[in-house]
C-alpha cells in the first residue's frame, strides 16, 4: 500500500513513520508512505499556498491551485483508490474505516490547516472526509499520521504475530480483555486462576466473558444487543 501525504507541515510527520511498527512495515516492502511539502506548489516565489476566505471572516483558507498541482501530479503516475481530507468535520475514524481503506492500494491523504481548504477542493477533489475525534487539532498531520498507523498495523505481514491485530480492541466489536504476564504473584497480587490452568478452551471463554464485562462498563454503546443479549 502507498500512501502520498500531502502537508505544508511535513517535518510533523517524519518520527511517526521512522519508528517501530510503521518502520519495519516500510522496510519490509509492504507501505511507502510519500510526504509531500505543499509549500513546493505555491502560487508563487513567497511561497504562498493560503489567501483570506472571499466574504470576509478571520483565517485564512487553503488555495485550491498548489492543491492541483501536486494531486495532478501524483495522479500522472499512477490511480489513486481514495484521496483522504483530514480534517475536524470528517467522517469519525474507527475501526471498520480503517479496514476497508487497509484494503486499498494508493491512497493521497490531504492535511488540513488555518480554516481549512477551498470548498472546491472538497467538492472536486477529495473522495472521504475524515475526523479522528470531537476536538480540534492545529493542522491534519496528527490525524494523517493516526489513520495511517490504524491503516497499516492491520496490513497482512506488518505484524509479526498475525493473530495480534485480529485480536485488537475493537476487532471483534469488544474491548479487549485484560492480560497478565510474570510473575504469577506480585506483593500478593495474584494472577487468576483460570489462566494457569492450561485448558485453552476455558481460557478463551473467560476472555470472552472477561472483553463483555469490559465493553458493559466501559462502552455499552458497543455492545450489539441482539448478539450479546
Ligand atoms: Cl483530521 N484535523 C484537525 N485539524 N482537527 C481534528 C482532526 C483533524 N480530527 C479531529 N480534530
Amino acid at each position: 500500500m502507498r500512501f502520498d501525504i500531502i502537508s505544508c507541515q511535513p517535518d510533523l510527520l517524519e518520527s511517526p513513520f521512522s519508528h517501530s511498527i510503521l518502520k519495519r512495515a516500510q522496510n519490509k516492502g509492504l507501505v511507502e508512505v510519500h510526504v509531500h511539502d505543499l509549500r513546493k506548489y505555491a502560487i508563487n516565489k513567497h511561497g504562498q499556498i493560503d489567501d483570506y476566505a472571499f466574504g470576509g471572516g478571520a483565517g485564512m483558507v487553503m488555495m485550491i491551485e498548489p492543491i492541483d498541482k501536486i494531486i495532478s501530479e501524483l495522479q500522472a503516475q499512477r490511480t489513486y483508490d481514495a484521496i483522504i481530507y483530514m480534517t475536524p468535520d470528517g467522517e469519525t475514524l474507527n475501526q471498520q474505516m480503517a479496514n476497508k481503506f487497509s484494503l486499498l492500494q494508493n491512497v493521497i491523504i490531504l492535511c488540513g490547516h488555518y480554516k481549512g481548504v477551498d470548498e472546491r477542493v472538497r467538492q472536486h477533489y477529495v473522495t472521504h472526509e475524515v475526523s479522528i475525534g470531537d476536538y480540534v487539532l492545529s493542522g491534519g498531520e496528527l490525524g494523517a499520521a493516526v489513520l495511517a498507523d490504524a491503516i497499516i498495523r492491520i496490513i497482512p505481514g506488518v505484524l509479526n504475530d498475525e493473530s495480534s491485530a485480529l485480536t485488537d480492541s475493537f476487532q471483534d466489536g469488544l474491548l479487549a480483555p485484560p492480560v497478565y504476564t510474570r510473575p504469577a504473584e506480585y506483593k500478593g497480587m495474584k494472577v487468576p486462576d483460570i489462566l494457569m490452568s492450561g485448558d485453552t478452551p476455558k481460557i478463551e471463554q473467560w476472555r470472552f466473558e472477561q472483553a463483555v464485562e469490559r465493553t458493559k462498563q466501559r462502552r455499552p454503546d458497543l455492545l450489539d444487543e441482539d448478539l450479546i443479549g
